[in-house]
């Protein structure tokens, strides 16, 4: 039963469906589903093969943009549910999110935030094609324990080490942890610009993060 249900919701995204993307995401609530399996077994299913043919020229921008949206939306109607199931009282502590400078994809980061946020952490989440200094001075206004970088884009990735720099420059290196992902980052490229922490997806960056500030 859930194996159909993936698969059309994979489907969904494939076809750029926002509209049946949504009613597949309430059906899994509906049927007790955990979200995040809704998500990691059915949507990026669908994005995932968008992605593919997109890099071998089967698939152009427009195709690109409306699987991005129904992902979106898809993500956007299981996140209560997500909320609800993760939901904790206690204050983990402060985390500034954000997709670097130059790089607007924000799903996979916007998901890193609702599950930080679901774990106990209070996140304030920057968006995306965020400038360092933007995410310095949040740091400094929030007195921030952890920076969560995201980036997609191979030509991104250098801003998250810009990010490490001028935290260091500020001073603030020793006290802000930073957590970096996205599909590109890689654990060769966290050790080469001294981050403290990476996860592949965002369950892990959750136990990456309590780790990181000892909870
Ligand atoms: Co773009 N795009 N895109 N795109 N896009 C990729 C990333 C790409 C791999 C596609 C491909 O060619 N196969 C490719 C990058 C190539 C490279 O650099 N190596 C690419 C490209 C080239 C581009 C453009 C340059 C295309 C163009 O204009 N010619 C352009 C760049 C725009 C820009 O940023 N300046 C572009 C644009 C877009 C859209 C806007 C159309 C859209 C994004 C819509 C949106 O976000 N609102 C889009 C999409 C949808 C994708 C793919 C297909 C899917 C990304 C996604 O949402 N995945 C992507 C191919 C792919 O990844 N298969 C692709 C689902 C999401 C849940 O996963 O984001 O990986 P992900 O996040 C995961 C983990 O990575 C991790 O946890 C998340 C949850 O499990 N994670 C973290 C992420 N951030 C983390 C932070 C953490 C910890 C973990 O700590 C802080």
């Amino acid at each position: 039963m859930s194996g159909d249900l993936f698969q059309k919701m994979a489907q969904s995204i494939v076809d750029g469906d926002i509209e049946t993307a949504v009613v597949l995401a309430n059906e899994a609530i509906a049927a007790g589903l955990d979200p995040l399996e809704a998500i990691n077994n059915g949507f990026v299913v669908g994005v995932n093969q968008v992605g593919g043919q997109f890099s071998c020229g089967n698939a152009f921008l427009p195709e690109l943009v409306m699987a991005g949206e129904a992902m979106k939306a898809a993500v956007n109607a299981l996140e209560p549910e997500m909320k609800k199931r993760g939901s904790q009282r206690t204050m983990l502590g402060k985390v500034v999110l954000a997709t670097v400078e130059g790089d607007i994809h924000e799903i996979g980061k916007s998901l890193v935030g609702t599950m930080l946020s679901a774990s106990g952490f209070q996140v304030y989440d920057l968006g995306v094609d965020v400038p360092v200094q933007k995410i310095i001075a949040k740091v400094k206004e929030m007195d921030a324990d952890l920076v969560g970088l995201s980036a997609l884009l191979t030509t991104t990735m250098v801003k998250q080490k810009e990010v490490i720099d001028e935290l260091e420059k500020e001073g603030l290196r020793k006290k802000v942890k930073v957590l970096v992902g996205g599909a590109p980052v890689t654990r060769d490229w966290v050790q080469k610009i001294a981050a403290d922490g990476f996860s592949e997806d965002a369950i892990g960056a959750v136990s990456v993060a309590k780790q990181l500030i000892n909870k």
